[in-house]
């Protein structure tokens, strides 16, 4: 499988992301094939993947030895491989826990490691390394998030012959957090090594450009920096998005609307459904939801025939502490409001802690009158444009942080402060009690700027900004 002659002269568009966009299945009879993952970034990057020869870089999710390079779905897969041990330091250490939590506000406290920054060096050498290998000559590379900031830098010190471009999916801190990372000057200039970087808002895009002048010295001006071997980086926000199209299509099916009518039954017929979607993460807000709704109950101003909750809390790196501990705080509190306020085949939240097909996530969507997205920090939020894709009848009340990215494109929503539980719970009322004809209008608004803005315009908005500039 690996000696493909059509191959040696290289790839001509190289995607580098921590993970593969494939998932490993074992057939009954032992044997093993890859099923293309069901994320948003494959699906916007297929089409520039098709007519480019296109590779992917990326771990393929489980540790120790790596596949050989195969090709699945149109694309050319190379996979990288982490030891058990790397798993642990560069990937639940260094990313989850030290990276992850300091770019979210420091929402949990970063734990700062030198051995986790040893594994992350040489985990981001290898995946630079790999893209090196295949990437044609003055092929377009586009490295992807938080846990591979240095391979800019790495790939350029290789292969001055690229272009470079790196989006973070997540938040960027301001000056003040970032500047206690230890290793905050060896992260900027990875990042500079990319001609173009892109975040999700802009005020990510202007606090590194800030950072990029207080800590190195480096002169900037609007969205550009000028390095001092004469090289200028972009610094710019793309706002991430979703296949508008496939979702909607989902939702629309005879049989995802017989499935939402079926979920609501099965959850005691309340007249309105509160829906929350995440994986759990405490980034995300659950536990502040569950309270909030909770207090409304335990005050009488709702009753659970009024209104129940379903959250889905995906489960998520469930080997670093943080998540174990706030899987015990939002079960405790669930159990609580049940315990309290449910009815023998009607709870008062449905806590469901696993992960769901497409279809019946979107036949949740389907059901919810009310989509509660509330994160305490978030780079853009896809759950809440998921949302909004699957309300083609224009129903439903989105409520919205206002630190998810998202709040930037959707003022229509309901938009709150998670952190103010009286506001949150005004606002649940708020969107229980909304007129269908003001929920409809601003529906009606936020799919409008959703449907002109998919996954297919993010995506080419950024490389066409990446192929435009002068950079060298
Ligand atoms: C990061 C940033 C940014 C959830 N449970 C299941 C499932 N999901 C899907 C959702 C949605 C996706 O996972 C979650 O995306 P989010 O954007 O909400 O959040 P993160 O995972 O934190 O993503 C975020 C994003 O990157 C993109 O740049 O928006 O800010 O943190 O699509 O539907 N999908 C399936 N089963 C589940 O149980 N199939």
């Amino acid at each position: 499988a690996s000696f493909d002659p059509a191959r040696r002269a290289g790839s001509s568009f190289v995607v580098v992301a921590n993970r593969l966009p494939v998932d490993r299945v074992e057939n009954p009879d032992g044997s093993i094939r890859w099923r293309r993952s069901p994320g948003g970034l494959v699906t916007a990057l297929e089409p520039v993947m098709r007519a480019n020869k296109g590779a992917w870089i990326g771990w393929a999710g489980a540790p120790g030895t790596a596949p050989e390079p195969f090709d699945e779905a149109g694309m050319h897969l190379v996979s990288v491989p982490l030891s058990a041990e790397e798993v642990e330091d560069y990937y639940e250490g260094f990313s989850n826990a030290t990276l992850w939590p300091l770019y979210h506000d420091v929402i949990a406290p970063p734990v700062y490691r030198r051995d986790w920054w040893d594994a992350y060096v040489r985990v981001n050498h290898r995946f630079a390394d790999a893209a090196a290998r295949v990437a044609a000559r003055g092929a377009v590379v586009w490295v992807h998030d938080y846990q591979l900031q240095l391979v800019p830098e790495m790939l350029r010190a290789l292969r001055p012959d690229l272009r470079i471009g790196f989006f973070l999916h997540i938040p960027f801190p301001p000056v003040e957090l970032f500047a206690r990372l230890p290793w905050r000057q060896q992260v900027l200039r990875g990042l500079l090594g990319a001609d173009l970087v892109g975040f999700q808002r802009p005020g990510a895009a202007s606090n590194f450009l800030r950072l990029t002048r207080r800590l190195l010295g480096y002169q900037t001006q609007r969205d550009q920096i000028f390095l001092p071997d004469g090289r200028v980086v972009r610094a710019r926000s793309f706002p991430i998005s979703i296949d508008v199209g496939e979702l909607e299509e989902i939702a629309r099916r005879p049989e995802t609307e017989r499935r939402a009518w079926e979920i609501r039954e099965e959850i005691g017929a309340p007249s309105k459904i509160l829906l929350g979607i995440d994986r759990l993460d405490y980034t995300k807000g659950i536990a502040e939801r569950i309270h909030a709704f909770a207090e409304l109950l335990n005050e009488g101003l709702l009753t659970p025939d009024e209104a129940t909750f379903i959250q889905v809390a995906t489960p998520s790196r469930e080997r670093v502490e943080q998540y174990q501990l706030l899987r015990d705080e939002v079960e405790l509190a669930v159990g609580r409001v049940n315990g309290t306020h449910g009815r023998i085949g009607r709870p008062a939240v449905t806590y469901l802690h696993h992960s769901h097909e497409r279809t019946e996530l979107a036949a949740l969507y389907r059901a919810a009158d009310v989509m509660v997205v509330t994160p305490l920090r978030d780079g853009m939020n896809l759950v809440a444009k998921e949302y909004i894709a699957c309300r083609y009848d224009h129903t439903g009340v989105l409520i919205l942080s206002e630190f998810a990215g998202a709040a930037d494109e959707f003022r229509q929503a309901l938009l709150v402060n998670p952190y103010d539980v009286d506001g949150l719970k005004q606002t649940m009322l708020q969107a229980l009690r909304m007129e269908p004809r003001e929920a409809t209008r601003k529906m009606r608004a936020m799919r409008r700027h959703l449907v002109e803005h998919d996954v297919d315009r993010w995506a080419s908005s950024f490389l066409t900004a990446l192929s435009g500039e002068p950079g060298r």
